[in-house]
């Protein structure tokens, strides 16, 4: 029904509508459209849709979707990642969480769900999801990122087809609540002998995990909830542990158990995987918190600039250290640098949304982020970070990433 009118909306059309509230909308988009001298859009023209309960995205963002991944047999091993390509700012909506399950995604019943603490305690106690809500809550904003993420150490890894997403797609970051581990440790009663928390999961992999004492009682979050909600079942409702910071793996979801011991558990996760193999042939074990990094995510591969001219570049930086100090960005490579403005809030352990403004002159161009953490650690080039750690390595990678813009805009990975 695209009419044209002029001043006045049509009387049959004003009351086209069910009812003076539709009429009223009605001789209103009129209106609108007489001062602009368009047709009003359809959507103007009608009532609208009916308001879900649970609410989701428009269809037109039908395509902003987590990649899921199978690396091995069976359909429930997956690598779930963030389309970071697609989102602003710097919380990462719980759909679109990326998510690593090693034995698919437990159903949990949260009333027959408990916590139990033993080991070095001076009393063991369980706790149903009721007695862990009772205590303090804290709620903090913290990136989680697998140490798998990006492992582009061999030069096979670098192919151009690849995205953002494809490469830096496990990380995200939410706002987690939760209660402090250390109060509830305090409820227990932390022998003097105990340094190490064995964490277990609730899932199929009963994944289990070592943590140390001083991380236990420093930041560690018992979380129940994320962005506002309870957990998501793939990201560990109704209970997980979350160590900011440290490697996604140490994050057990599921919790279930925790048992403090004097030396670490030497599970199967902490020795067999999530090791550093060394170029000496040593492995690095307990090797927790991820490092300073950061990745250009506008333009990047699927999302080059259109036409020459004005273009923000934009993208994420992160440390597991602290805060981010400085984010650096090049378009020739790294041959000139130029402060990004890093966008507020910044805060320790979390994502960091960096900018700076550039005009593209329409031909090729290498473009690269830089990222500095208040710890005085400088982002490595790819090069550097292989030669420090050795081909063998495969975690825990952060090396700069480099961006190929072409002229005429196509975005491919370069390094
Ligand atoms: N119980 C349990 N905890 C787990 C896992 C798991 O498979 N089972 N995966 C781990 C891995 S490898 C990562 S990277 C993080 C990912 O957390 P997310 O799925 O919420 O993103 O959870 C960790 N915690
Ligand atoms: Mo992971």
């Amino acid at each position: 029904m695209a009419q044209r009118t002029t001043g006045t909306m049509p009387r049959r059309v004003a009351l086209r509508g069910a009812g003076a509230m539709a009429a009223g909308a009605v001789l209103g988009a009129g209106r609108a459209a007489a001062e602009t001298g368009d047709a009003p859009p359809p959507w103007m023209t009608e009532q609208g849709g009916l308001v879900a309960p649970y609410g989701s995205p428009s269809a037109h963002e039908r395509d902003v979707i987590r990649r899921v991944t199978t690396a091995r047999k069976l359909p429930s091993i997956v690598s779930i990642k963030t389309p970071l390509q697609d989102l602003t700012g710097i919380i990462t909506p719980n759909g679109l969480h990326h998510a690593r399950c090693h034995a698919g995604v437990p159903a949990i019943d949260p009333e027959r769900h408990r916590l139990l603490v033993h080991g070095l305690v001076e009393r063991p106690v369980s706790f149903g999801m009721d007695d862990l809500v009772r205590f303090p809550s804290v709620s903090r904003l913290h990136f989680l990122e697998c140490s798998g993420n990006t492992s582009l150490y061999k030069d096979s890894e670098i192919k151009p087809g690849l995205t953002v997403q494809d490469t830096h797609g496990q990380v995200s970051c939410a706002e987690w609540t939760g209660v402090r581990l250390a109060d509830v440790l305090a409820e227990a009663g932390v022998k003097k002998q105990a340094q190490w928390v064995l964490a277990e999961g609730a899932d199929a992999a009963a994944m289990t995990r070592s943590v140390p004492i001083a991380k236990a009682l420093d930041d560690a979050i018992l979380a129940y909830a994320q962005n506002g909600e309870r957990l998501r079942p793939e990201n560990g409702y109704p209970l997980r542990l979350l160590l900011p910071g440290y490697e996604g793996n140490a994050n057990v979801k599921w919790l279930r158990r925790l048992k403090l011991g004097a030396t670490p558990f030497q599970t199967r996760e902490e020795t067999a995987r999530y090791t550093g193999l060394l170029a000496d042939g040593t492995a690095l074990q307990f090797n927790f918190v991820m490092e300073v990094k950061s990745v250009i995510t506008f333009p990047s591969p699927g999302r080059g600039p259109k036409q020459p001219g004005f273009w923000e570049i934009s993208g994420l930086a992160w440390s597991g250290n602290g805060r981010i100090a400085r984010v650096e960005v090049s378009t020739d490579g790294g041959a000139s640098w130029r402060d990004a403005a890093l966008q507020e809030p910044v805060l320790a352990k979390c994502l960091t949304r960096f900018r700076l403004p550039w005009t593209w002159d329409g031909g090729p161009a290498l473009l690269q982020s830089r990222a500095t953490d208040a710890t005085g650690e400088v982002q490595p080039t790819r090069t550097r970070l292989i030669a420090a750690r050795g081909a063998n390595f495969y975690y825990h990678y952060n090396g700069i990433t480099t961006w190929r813009v072409a002229s005429g805009g196509a975005v491919t990975l370069a390094a």
